[in-house]
């Protein structure tokens, strides 16, 4: 076929973007139509996603889509685990942001019934306090659920703004911890002994299921281009999507998605429910095409986002490619962290919570601010590292090479630190993984190009080469 062109929204936890993509069997152009901040709002109540910024931020980037191209389809990802609670069309609030500190009241109601072990047993998941699980009990505690009959996953909500069709898409649907790890079907069971009513477990869906056309009135605002337009179901889990499309030419190989969060592990036909892997913190998260992403979530590069943001804070710009550079040739040794200590996980000065986690462990702190871009970056090569040997060692997977996508796939100190840390060759990038996944499912379903996830991969090696890191 002729190919065609897409657009894929990806909404990511400090940016938002639409993406054109042509895609044909021989061709994967990726083009930004819009770009956006994705800035969360603290109210009385807590910190909170501004969703409706975000949906009009989205709204004004598929019309610029629909005005450079003949765009057929437009498909939506976002972060996992976030929701809004609705009764009929209404929103019931504002959605909460996971790193509100809610939670832990949520987690402790659930583990009083259904012990940590348990939930593994269920649904597979390394236990984050805010998998949607928890979230939801808490809105139950507060009285809130009751009123709901539904909740909507962030991407399933904005794909129920655009088209009225109410779903709940499946890979994102599997971070919410009430997934049966095996059927991947709701495991109404779990729901039921944890008080979250049947009801509001929307009908699940797979990446590459049509959502319908766009509701007249989005039409109209998106301008004559959009008449055409429909709603794709993609991988709508961010990190799903950025799996799809990590160019693997074999399955020897660990992949790590990094952009605010490190996804590390490997790609499984299975779940891997063993008791070690719950105990090293790995999870397993659905894939597109039923595959299993059997991971670690590492804190990643929300590290440095909120160093920034605290010395910006400070007074002044901050030359961030600068500093990364500086930390590059940081001559003296850096003291490491454990990047997954929870202390690090809320908003707020990020470099003191690094100096106080040093003092703690009886380390001398990073003296100067490159100094602190150093300790994150050589920290995280580390957890990287230590989480593909281990993933390897937990799935008997031979590991080969490892495969960095993502916003960190730009960061040259990262990936090399990382080949130097785990002695493994690193290839870094897409950078635009997560858009490129996301894209190629709709491509696929539309009949623009064919195949597997194999075949999807080696167009992404055939028109997007990563770059080597060697150890
Ligand atoms: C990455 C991500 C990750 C989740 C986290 C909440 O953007 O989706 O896979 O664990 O956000």
């Amino acid at each position: 076929t002729g190919g065609g062109t897409v657009a894929a929204v990806d909404l990511g936890a400090t940016s938002g973007r639409v993406m054109l993509a042509h895609v044909s069997a021989r061709e994967l152009a990726v083009t930004e139509a819009a770009r956006f901040p994705n800035t969360p709002v603290r109210t009385i109540d807590g910190l909170h996603w501004d969703v409706l910024g975000l949906y009009a931020r989205t709204l004004a980037g598929l019309a610029e889509a629909v005005r450079a191209g003949d765009v057929a389809s437009a498909g939506i990802d976002s972060w996992a685990v976030d929701y809004a609670l609705l009764r009929g069309t209404r929103m019931l609030g504002v959605p909460f942001h996971y790193r509100d500190e809610r939670t832990a009241r949520g987690v402790a109601a659930v583990h009083a019934v259904v012990p940590p072990a348990e939930l593994f047993a269920v649904n597979g998941l390394q236990h984050l306090p805010f998998n949607t699980v928890f979230q939801l009990v808490v809105d139950r505690l507060d009285g809130v659920l009751d009123a709901a009959d539904r909740f909507l996953l962030v991407p399933d909500l904005l794909t129920y703004w655009l088209t009225g069709t109410a779903a709940a898409e499946r890979t994102n649907a599997s971070t919410t911890g009430l997934l049966d790890a095996r059927t991947g079907e709701w495991s109404t069971g779990l729901a039921r002994r944890l008080g979250i009513p049947g009801r509001v477990l929307q009908p699940l869906v797979d990446p590459g299921a049509d959502a319908g056309p766009l509701l007249p009135h989005v039409a109209a605002q998106l301008g004559e281009g959009a008449a055409r337009l429909r709603v794709t179901t993609v991988g709508s889990h961010d990190t799903a999507s950025a799996v799809v499309a990590v160019p693997a030419t074999d399955a020897d190989v660990a992949y790590i998605s990094c952009g605010t969060w490190g996804l590390v592990g490997v790609e499984l036909e299975h779940p891997e429910l063993s008791d070690a892997g719950r105990a090293a913190g790995f999870t397993n998260e659905r894939g597109v095409d039923g595959r299993v992403r059997y991971l670690h979530n590492v804190m990643g590069l929300w590290l440095l986002s909120e160093s920034v943001r605290t010395w910006e804070a400070d007074g002044g710009e901050v030359d961030l490619p600068g500093l990364v550079r500086a930390a590059g040739q940081v001559a003296d040794p850096v003291p490491i962290i454990d990047v997954d200590d929870p202390g690090f996980l809320p908003p707020g000065d990020m470099p003191a919570r690094i100096t106080g986690w040093c003092r703690a462990h009886g380390v001398e702190p990073p003296a100067t601010r490159a100094a602190v871009v150093r300790t994150i970056l050589a920290s995280l090569a580390d957890a990287f590292a230590r989480t593909v040997h281990r993933a390897a060692e937990l799935t008997g997977r031979r590991v080969r090479t490892i495969h960095l996508v993502g916003g960190g796939a730009r960061n040259a100190v990262l990936c090399r630190l990382t080949a130097a840390s785990s002695g493994l060759p690193v290839l870094a990038g897409p950078v635009e993984a997560t858009a490129m996944g996301n894209a190629l499912v709709q491509a696929r379903a539309l009949g623009f190009v064919s195949g597997d996830l194999e075949a999807l991969r080696a167009l992404v090696v055939a028109t997007h080469p990563p770059q080597e890191f060697r150890p």
